[in-house]
């Protein structure tokens, strides 16, 4: 998986993840959501959330993986969240906050269920930023957002986390983020960084989609407006 997303990268192919989150969705919708998804520009589904039922994301995976060849990837909240159904895992790292679990901990307590797994386990950093209120992320992890306009600190976190071997680095706006992540943030992280670079966050139309990919995303992560309004997969049919 992430030699095919740094293939796309290096074509400037831009990707795209709907995300499902188990704690939001209903399973009986899985068929005719998964339709939509595989006929839309969507290159990757992300399964995850910040509080999800311990076996829901295994049951839901299972379901999904039936009705599409796309590649599921984890953006597991905690690790009840892992299973081996999927093709690979976020494994992430909050370095905008400074709480030693969700740096660190979390990942040692994964081990010995990942090692039971097929997963391809993708080292991603994982900052979150202001968006205008309070996220799910925030409350959870004991965290708070970076001020969007530290810029410089932001590129500095993102760097950090590259040179600290990660894979990925995602900014993160917050589900349902009033605003998405800034255009200048983007740019500024992506100009520095060799890795791909993942966006996600209050994305709720084609333009600001297309805003994302322009300002350097790789890769934009897009949940709350296609559970708002499934609407929106016409806008982006292949
Ligand atoms: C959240 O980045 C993702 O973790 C997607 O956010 O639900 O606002 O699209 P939205």
């Amino acid at each position: 998986m992430y030699q095919s997303i740094l293939k796309s990268v290096s074509a400037k192919e831009k990707l795209l993840a709907v995300l499902i989150d188990p704690d939001k969705f209903s399973f009986e919708n899985t068929s005719s959501f998964i339709k939509k998804v595989n006929k839309s520009i969507a290159t990757h589904i992300f399964v995850g959330g910040s509080i999800v039922d311990e076996n829901t994301t295994d049951s839901l995976v299972s379901e999904i993986k039936k009705q599409t060849n796309l590649p599921i990837v984890l953006f597991p909240g905690d690790v009840t969240q892992i299973t081996d159904k999927a093709n690979a895992l976020l494994f992430l790292s909050l370095l905008s906050g400074r709480n030693s679990d969700y740096l660190i901990g979390k990942h040692v307590e994964a081990v010995y269920k990942l090692s039971k797994t097929q997963l391809e386990v993708l080292s991603t950093g994982y900052i979150l930023i202001e968006s205008g209120k309070e996220t799910a992320v925030e409350k959870v992890t004991d965290t708070k957002p970076m001020p969007r306009e530290h810029i410089q600190n932001i590129i500095d976190t993102a760097k950090a986390g590259q040179l600290l071997g990660m894979k990925l680095i995602y900014l993160e706006a917050g589900s349902g983020a009033k605003e998405p992540i800034s255009n200048n943030i983007i740019e500024g992280v992506k100009q520095e960084l060799d890795t791909p670079l993942i966006v996600g966050g209050g994305i709720r139309s084609k333009i600001q989609l297309e805003n994302a990919y322009n300002a350097g995303a790789d890769l934009v992560v897009i949940g709350t407006a296609f559970e708002e309004d499934e609407l929106f997969f016409d806008d982006l049919r292949k």
